[in-house]
């Protein structure tokens, strides 16, 4: 039986991951940092009903004691690095906690491993906010990166650290530039799921409307369930690498939003108002990423369409609110 240890379980992908490897066989051990709300922590581990199949060990990203007390007990066949500050507009608010967590927190991972001599595979959550203003149309391994929110900066001190700690010590440490992905289980703050909870709280009579910053930036999503799939297949492979995980489609947040309401048989232009105050100070205005590499090499292919995933999240939202 192989063992995988996460950071970042208890966040969305994480859970998605978790469920992953558990139905692949595997001993899933994640770290859980120490919060006074603790009885909130697993509730999209619990969402998925798979809480009590996981074991949890106590530490943080920004602790290297805890990296390496984990390490040593648990001597995990693979792991995956997903803790970070995520959110791109708090990293404004907080740009030196999210250089720590983002930036610092996979170097900590990366040098326990090394230290301990451990033969772990290692995989970095890289993201396409690295590609920032966008030097080319379609963004591929080999896009230059012109990162434009603390997030990205910090974002780009793991994923270079990760190329670089397979260069210099040949450790097999790869790196996923994996493209907006949603699902149920996004946290609210994020656009998407505040879009999809608005529409549920409306048509539900909860609420009359839903303000949003600057609806005409584009992103390419895709299903998180899909892309914790190129996680898992990254460290599968004999020599490590970066890929682009990307469904090649990019639309607007007004193009979610239409999409979304009109799940509920809405229109958005009745209920969408705009509120400056989530406008960013500098924005990412189009993304679509070229996934060529991870197709052919890994095999991988998105499997959920955009339609699908807001069709999921709508519902999901509603159910939660009617429950
Ligand atoms: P979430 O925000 O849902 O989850 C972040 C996780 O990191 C949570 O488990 C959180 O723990 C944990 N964490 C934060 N700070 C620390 C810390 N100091 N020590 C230990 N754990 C910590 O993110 P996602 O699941 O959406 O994303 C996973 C990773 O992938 C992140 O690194 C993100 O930046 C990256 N990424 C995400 C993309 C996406 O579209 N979702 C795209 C590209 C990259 P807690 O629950 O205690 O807060
Ligand atoms: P992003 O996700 O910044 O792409 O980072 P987010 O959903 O926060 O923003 C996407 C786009 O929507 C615009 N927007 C709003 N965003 C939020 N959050 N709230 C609003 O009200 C709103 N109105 C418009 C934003 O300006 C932006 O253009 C996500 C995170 O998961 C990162 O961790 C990850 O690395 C990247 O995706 C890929």
């Amino acid at each position: 039986m192989k063992t995988a240890f996460i950071t970042g379980v208890t966040g969305q992908d994480g859970a998605y991951l978790a469920q992953f490897l558990l139905g692949k066989g595997y001993r899933v051990v994640g770290l859980l940092r120490r919060s006074a709300s603790s009885d909130q922590l697993g509730e999209r581990l619990r969402w998925l009903g798979i809480l009590n199949e996981i074991e949890t060990m106590d530490g943080d990203i920004l602790d290297i004691a805890s990296l390496m007390r984990i390490l040593q007990s648990v001597r995990p066949d693979e792991i995956y690095n997903l803790a970070a500050q995520s959110f791109v507009a708090t990293s404004w608010q907080q740009p030196i906690l999210t250089a720590s967590a983002t930036g610092l927190g996979p170097v900590y991972l990366l040098e326990a491993v090394r230290i301990l001599g451990l033969p772990a595979r290692f995989y970095q959550a890289s993201s396409s906010e690295m590609f920032g203003k966008v030097q080319a149309p379609l963004q591929s391994e080999t896009t230059p990166f012109h990162p434009r929110s603390p997030y990205a900066v910090a974002k780009l001190h793991g994923h270079w650290a990760t190329v670089n700690y397979r260069e210099s010590f040949g450790l097999h440490a790869s790196s996923g530039i994996l493209f907006n992905h949603e699902s149920p289980l996004r946290g609210i703050e994020f656009v998407t799921r505040k879009i999809t909870d608005g529409v549920a709280r409306i048509s539900l009579g909860l609420s009359q409307a839903l303000a949003l910053g600057n609806l005409e930036a584009a992103r390419d999503w895709g299903h998180a369930r899909d892309y914790v799939k190129a996680m898992w297949l990254m460290l599968q492979q004999d020599q490590p690498d970066d890929y682009v995980v990307a469904t090649g489609r990019s639309a607007t947040i007004r193009e979610f939003c239409r999409l979304a309401f009109a799940v509920a048989g809405l229109n958005y232009e009745d209920h969408v108002v705009l509120n400056p105050a989530f406008l960013r100070p500098a924005e990412v205005d189009y993304l679509r990423g070229d996934a060529t590499k991870a197709r052919v090499r890994l095999g991988w292919a998105p499997e959920t369409s955009l339609e699908a995933l807001v069709e999921e999240m709508v519902a999901a939202d509603l159910a939660r609110l009617r429950g």
